[in-house]
């Protein structure tokens, strides 16, 4: 696409309408481009690596629908499975065959978890959880991160990334100070605070919950040694060790973050990928944890569309497209050659620039680095990360539309497309100055 024909007028029209419809004109804050100028495009149908707008132009999409495209856009595969399953309906409200299915593919893959619940979103998995921890320690406290977003559930708003680091908007009105007041924070990659945590409530903390790699305040992965400590430091604590998988989990590896890292958690959250496009999310671990959950036990965790055939199906076919050999190297090298190129490109053409990937997982800040946690990411030029944004939106190339979130590749993502980003970027970069604030 060339800058010249970029033609947005349809999109335009429709977000004028949804404005007036629902908040923001969005369903989710993120995508309503605040933080990156302009307007969003509006989708008309995905496929592979490529996403369409209603105005008919083509992107190269690194935001994979925010993660569970890690196969690529309606793969075919998916698609077929899901025809067949449609025919059956689109809801029981009752056990399946295809829960036991996904339950035993997650049980198998992820190294923590012996059992698992099913639920509909992050979100939900998180909130879930976090009752979890609380119901199995006898304890109320818990410690999560700056910058990490572990869904929007009240608890969890506080120094929290994703949208609302976007948004700036630090905590949330409605949120009440009693519910916050049990959520400890402590700067990501930072053991001494968590110890300092620790010492001052000691067996008040019923566990710490993190994303192992984090993906909501841009790509920031642990520093060596951090997931180690924290496991160390929870278990002499006699607290709760949990990853928030939601985006890392079968993304940078089969078994996700622990798996990489080879750190066991007590209780991991997942969503995306396993849902493979489909509204699914899971929380699971250690089996007496989780024979706390009702009806097994007696923390109470419910929901009517729970365990939908039609999201075990395409989570099923996504995890079996998935595990077969190669397709990790294939994601690790095509996203490394994305992010290679990029910070290439970045320092060729005169701009500070750090980032990195890990599976199909990256990110890029424009600030000399390193970025070790929400803090460092925030010294990234926002200003420009805006205009380089807009500047690769109008050569068909879709980033996510906030410096605080991280991108993702996928299998139908092929050489090619890297050449066409890459060319994109030296473009775009080449027109921007150092401290470009205009
Ligand atoms: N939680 C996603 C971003 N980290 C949601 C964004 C969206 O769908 O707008």
């Amino acid at each position: 696409m060339s800058t010249a024909t970029f033609n947005t007028a349809k999109s335009e029209e429709i977000f004028a309408a949804a404005q007036k419809l629902m908040p923001g004109g969005v369903s989710s804050p993120v995508r309503a481009f605040k933080s990156v100028g302009g307007q969003p495009i509006v989708f008309d149908r995905v496929e592979g690596a490529y996403i369409w707008d209603v105005d008919g132009n083509q992107y190269i999409d690194y935001v994979g629908t925010w993660g569970p495209a890690i196969c690529g856009h309606a793969h075919p595969e998916v698609i077929s499975a899901l025809e067949a399953a449609l025919k059956k309906g689109t809801s029981f409200g009752a056990p399946s065959a295809q829960e036991n299915v996904l339950a035993e593919m997650v049980i198998d893959a992820v190294p923590s978890i012996e059992m698992v619940r099913f639920v509909n979103s992050g979100t939900e998995a998180c909130m879930s959880v976090l009752r979890l921890m609380r119901a199995f320690t006898g304890r109320e406290k818990i410690i999560k991160f700056e910058g990490c977003y572990h869904g929007h559930a009240d608890m969890f708003l506080v120094k929290a990334g994703s949208g609302v680091a976007t948004l700036g908007l630090p905590d949330s009105p409605g949120v009440p100070k009693s519910t916050t007041s049990s959520t400890l924070t402590a700067p990501y990659n930072d053991l001494e605070a968590v110890k300092a945590l620790f010492a001052e409530n000691p067996k008040d903390i019923a566990g710490v919950i993190l994303e192992p790699v984090v993906g909501n305040s841009g790509f920031v992965p642990p520093d060596a040694g951090f997931l180690e400590g924290l496991r160390l430091i929870t278990k002499e604590h006699g607290a709760l060790l949990v990853f928030d998988e939601v985006m890392t989990g079968f993304r940078i590896a089969y078994g996700g973050a622990q798996a990489k890292f080879n750190v066991k958690p007590d209780l991991t959250t997942l969503g995306k990928v396993i849902g493979g496009g489909l509204p699914v999310g899971a929380y699971g671990g250690r089996q007496d944890i989780m024979s706390m959950v009702a009806p097994a036990g007696p923390m109470y965790q419910a929901g009517t569309l729970s365990g939908n055939p039609l999201a075990m199906t395409a989570g099923i076919k996504t995890l079996e497209l998935l595990n077969k050999s190669g397709t990790y190297e294939q994601l690790e090298e095509i996203t490394k050659k994305l992010v290679g190129g990029l910070l290439n490109i970045a320092k060729e053409t005169g701009h500070d620039a750090c980032g990195g990937s890990l599976g199909a997982m990256f990110g890029l800040f424009f600030t000399a680095g390193p970025v070790h946690g929400y803090e460092d990411a925030k010294k990234s030029d926002l200003v420009k990360f805006g205009k380089f944004h807009r500047g690769m939106l109008e050569r068909g190339i879709y980033l996510a539309p906030s410096q605080f979130e991280a991108g993702f590749t996928s299998l139908a993502h092929k050489d090619e497309d890297i050449d066409r980003t890459l060319a994109a970027a030296r473009e775009v970069l080449s027109g921007l100055k150092e401290k470009d604030k205009e």
